[in-house]
């Protein structure tokens, strides 16, 4: 049984259509309701809508990504019951319109992350790419965030001074701008101030609480999701460590572990993402799977390079440090065991051909993300064969 091939799509103003997506070979969709404010109720109506017009492409809507959770109820703020409450809601509405897939992420105060999202390879296609010495200019020399010298190394500062004093001050705009783009899906942006005081909110914020705010938050909610038959998917952090003295625990195979045990439901479960869990060399990505496949919903398959230095960028999807071949054929034993076809999306793909003469979001191309796709459905197509 083969892994249901979906594309995340932005909604109405994304430039990429649901035909587009529909003539890549894609039966189902990856969305969320964007225009909705963080925090509050997704309701059917709303809901409904946006399933109408997928419908109407002749695809499904397939999961959810992402069903926002509020920054209080990762800092465990006053009035987190009254958004843990809402988010029940929120499933409860979905469950209730037959989406029963849902991803989210515990990462305080930011998605991804990265440096460039114009890198050009040597065809001239363009990636996403994390350079950590630009990382750590930006963050002490133009975010200037408070006390940030303490989190580096001299050697790590000395390379950030170098990194920087390449960058003509049109170049240092850009690495600002890429570095406060805000969550997937939306064209705000952080300001300084937004994201200084942002970070301030987690001062007393370490791991071990940032954790027990998510074991909280998903001893309310996997329960519940459980009941209505629903999976909730958590996303791995991008990139798998701690940035901006923020706390991350959703990076490694522990953590995984940990999550999964906190609330044993099935319904509490992983979004397994190959580009974000394999920048750590340490993740074992097939490995992880065969451990955790049971409780695998939703699948991103992404490659990178590891270049060095704790930077890497998007490769191709067959060509980078992940091991794609190892990790599709594992992910097809866990199916074929489970009897269950999982939800898959090539999370991001390169700018190519015509895509270089549109304005998509970061890594949302639609030819690369055909192309990666493309390869993925080959390399499965393949594997069930033996
Ligand atoms: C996604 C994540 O765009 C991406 O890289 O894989 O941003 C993902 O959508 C969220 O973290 C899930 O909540
Ligand atoms: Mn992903």
């Amino acid at each position: 049984m083969p892994m249901e091939q979906t594309m995340r799509w932005f909604g109405p103003n994304d430039p990429v259509s649901l035909r587009d997506i529909h003539q890549a070979g894609c039966t189902g969709v990856v969305t969320a309701l964007h225009h909705i404010p963080v925090g509050d109720i997704w309701t059917v109506d709303e809901i409904e809508k946006r399933k109408a017009l997928i419908e109407a492409a002749g695809m499904r809507w397939s999961v959810v990504e992402s069903l926002p959770v509020h920054e209080h109820i990762k800092q465990s703020a006053d009035n987190v019951q009254q958004y843990i409450s809402r988010y029940k809601d929120s499933l409860h509405n979905l469950a209730q319109c037959g989406i029963k897939t849902v991803t989210y992420n515990f990462m305080p105060v930011m998605d991804w992350m990265r440096t460039d999202v114009n890198y050009e390879l040597p065809t001239g296609a363009r990636a996403l790419y994390y350079d950590r010495a630009a990382f750590i200019a930006f963050d002490l020399f133009l975010l200037k965030r408070p006390n940030a010298e303490q989190d580096y190394s001299s050697v790590e500062i000395k390379l950030a001074e170098a990194k920087l004093n390449t960058l003509s001050t049109s170049q240092r705009e850009t690495l600002f701008h890429n570095a406060l783009l805000g969550l997937p899906g939306s064209d705000e942006r952080f300001t300084r101030e937004g994201v200084l005081y942002a970070l301030a909110q987690y001062a007393q914020i370490d791991a071990d609480t940032l954790q027990e705010n998510l074991f909280a938050f998903l001893s309310e909610v996997a329960p519940v999701a459980e009941e209505i038959g629903m999976s909730l998917a958590i996303h791995p952090d991008d990139p798998p460590y701690p940035l901006l003295g923020l706390p991350r625990i959703v990076s490694t195979e522990a953590q995984l572990q940990a999550i999964l045990d906190a609330v044993p439901v099935a319904a509490n479960g992983l979004c397994f993402c190959t580009g974000s869990l394999g920048v750590r060399e340490d993740n074992d990505l097939p490995g992880i799977v065969e451990r955790m496949g049971d409780r695998i919903h939703f699948i991103h398959l992404r490659n990178i390079r590891r270049n060095g230095g704790g930077d890497f960028y998007e490769a191709n999807h067959l060509d980078g440090d992940v091991d794609m071949f190892a990790v599709v054929r594992a992910l097809t034993g866990i199916m074929r065991r489970r009897k269950v076809s999982l939800p898959m999306r090539p999370d991001h793909g390169h700018q190519m051909l015509d895509d270089l003469a549109k304005q998509t979001y970061p890594g949302y191309s639609g030819i690369g993300r055909l192309k990666g796709l493309a390869e993925l459905r080959g390399l499965e197509h393949a594997l069930l064969r033996f």
